[in-house]
């Protein structure tokens, strides 16, 4: 009788290394060199860790440490012994952190040792039993204990339902959720996208995204490892870095910010991408003018795609010509197996190009927020459709274009800035009666927060004193750009705040 496939998604990753396991899987930045065989061994001695840490089902790892290679083999070690990753964006401060470790209780949790005097006392208050580090040059407890452990493993059975990943999003209004993902959730996004991409023997994967979203830890790093691809790895974007490496490359994902970046190198030529396949972009809206300049450079046509942490990737525009063409400013089509529907707020299915909330369904939507039934049960349809809060409409040849958000959400640089969170630590300032923040066009980020901050009757502020409290507390790529305090906010008749009349007011500022 044949046995059923392990449905845990390290083991199709692991059956897709190539059968020369003394290939190279990794080159990185700094000169080093991985095999497959290393991401298996490494892999195994880590996941041998966790094991003989006695943890118990469904236990969550979670990592705020800088990217490197190591810290990838963590997850995939993570899968390997079944359980639940949980990353963690390293611009976090002490507040964010202890919001999440409180709310995830972690098992174990591995943060840098430059982080661990506050993360390790976090970890201790919230019932963590486990705290390593891991730093990017290889040191670290974790690697100091792993090098104890065997180098072979076997990958532990996990069902297609069972959670691989809890990712925090912001929310608009209250704390972050954690986005609970399955390995039937990411593995059948793996496997649709290295078919619609058109994944190939060959193909070279620059990595140059950070690992603790969505983009770089999943679509960038499944695509390759599901196809058995070497992988590029540069620690951090870097333009020059990538313009040098493109000719060694056949695939590149990245956010707008990278590709608006890119183009400012003089060395992005048709000659610099003479063996690219393919380069996607995606995690926030693409502007025209980036695609037109993109094609006129390199000769390439960037394909766009539409994503989620609670859903991972949703559309995508066309490989093949025969698909039909990549169009700029849209996000292509639903991919297969994915149902995405536009429908007003009363409920009813949108016509042809009619604007309405994009709502989607497939084996790629997650399962629920991390103990909130409730906010659970708000974010999905009678009919377990997920509402996205994106704004969108489709054209009568299926193309999708998201055309704004009904959620308050600010994406810059590939980030996402929810305003509520923001406003929420300007108005525990003294002396603040009232603030709004609302994103403002920007030419490299895309979009950036701008703060309009009202005084308490009698009182002064200074807008700088207001931006330095800020930074003390929360992650770098929160901070707005720039604060105004005024004396007012426009409302509308309702008393609510008019963040359409503050946009359009603030528009040019980084024009
Ligand atoms: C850095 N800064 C930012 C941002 N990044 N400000 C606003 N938005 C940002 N995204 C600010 C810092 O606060 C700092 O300001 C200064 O820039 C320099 O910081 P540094 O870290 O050196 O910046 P950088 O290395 O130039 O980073 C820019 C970046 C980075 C490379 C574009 O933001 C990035 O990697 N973005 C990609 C994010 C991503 O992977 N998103 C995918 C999410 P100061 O000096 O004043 O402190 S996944 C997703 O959305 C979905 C599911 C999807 O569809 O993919
Ligand atoms: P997150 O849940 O943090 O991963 O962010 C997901 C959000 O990013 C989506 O709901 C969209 O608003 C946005 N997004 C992702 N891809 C695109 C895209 N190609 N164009 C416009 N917005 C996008």
């Amino acid at each position: 009788m044949k046995t059923k496939a392990n449905p845990n998604l390290f083991a199709a990753l692991r059956a897709a290394f190539p059968a020369d396991l003394d290939g190279v899987a990794v080159e990185t930045d700094n000169g080093l060199f991985y095999s497959w065989r290393d991401l298996d061994r490494a892999s195994a001695m880590i996941a041998n860790l966790l094991d003989a840490l006695g943890l118990e089902e469904g236990a969550r790892i979670a990592v705020q440490v800088e990217k490197s290679v190591e810290a990838m083999m963590l997850y995939l070690a993570t899968l390997r012994a079944g359980y639940v990753f949980l990353p963690l964006n390293t611009a976090y401060q002490s507040a964010e952190i202890e919001y999440f470790i409180g709310n995830a209780e972690p098992a174990v949790v591995v943060c840098t040792s430059r982080n661990a005097s506050w993360v390790g006392p976090i970890a201790n208050a919230a019932g963590t039993r486990h705290v390593f580090t891991l730093d990017d040059d290889r040191t670290g407890t974790l690697l100091e204990v792993a090098a104890q452990c065997r180098d072979r493993h076997a990958v532990a059975h996990k069902n297609a339902d069972d959670l691989a990943a809890i990712l925090y999003t912001s929310g608009t209004t209250g704390r972050s959720k954690g986005a609970m993902l399955t390995h039937g959730n990411l593995l059948s996004n793996a496997e649709v996208l290295k078919d619609y991409w058109g994944w190939t023997k060959g193909d070279v994967l620059i990595h140059a995204l950070p690992i603790f979203h969505v983009h770089g830890l999943f679509v960038a790093l499944h695509g390759a490892l599901l196809n058995g691809s070497k992988m590029i790895w540069l620690s951090k974007f870097d333009p020059k870095r990538v313009v040098e490496k493109l000719p060694e490359a056949t695939v590149f994902m990245g956010v707008p910010t990278l590709y608006v970046r890119l183009l400012a190198e003089p060395g992005l030529t048709g000659e610099a991408v003479r063996n690219m396949r393919l380069f996607v972009a995606g995690s926030a809206p693409l502007l025209i003018e980036t695609f037109d300049e993109w094609r006129e450079r390199t000769g390439h046509t960037i394909l766009e795609r539409y994503g989620m942490s609670e859903t991972v990737m949703l559309a995508s525009n066309p490989y093949t010509p025969a698909q039909g063409e990549r169009r700029g400013g849209t996000v292509g089509f639903a991919l297969p197996g994915v149902q995405l529907r536009v429908r007003d707020d009363s409920g009813r299915d949108c016509t042809t190009d009619e604007i309405g909330n994009i709502e989607v369904s497939g084996p790629n939507v997650f399962v629920g927020y991390w103990r909130m039934p409730e906010k659970t049960k708000e974010e999905f349809t009678a009919d377990g459709f997920f509402k996205t809060g994106d704004v969108g409409k489709i054209d009568g040849r299926g193309y999708i274009t998201i055309v704004g958000r009904s959620k308050d959400l600010i994406i810059s640089g590939g980030y996402n800035v929810y305003p509520a969170e923001i406003e929420g630590y300007i108005n525990e300032l003294p002396g603040v009666a009232e603030s709004a923040v609302v994103g403002v066009p920007h030419p490299d980020f895309g979009e950036v927060g701008v703060a309009i901050v009202i005084a308490k009757t009698g009182g002064a502020l200074d807008a700088e004193a207001i931006v330095a409290d800020l930074k003390s507390k929360l992650a770098n790529f929160k901070i707005p750009k720039r604060c105004f305090v005024v004396n007012e906010l426009p409302r509308n008749t309702m008393g609510k705040v008019q963040k359409a009349l503050l946009r359009e007011q603030h528009k040019g500022l980084f024009a």
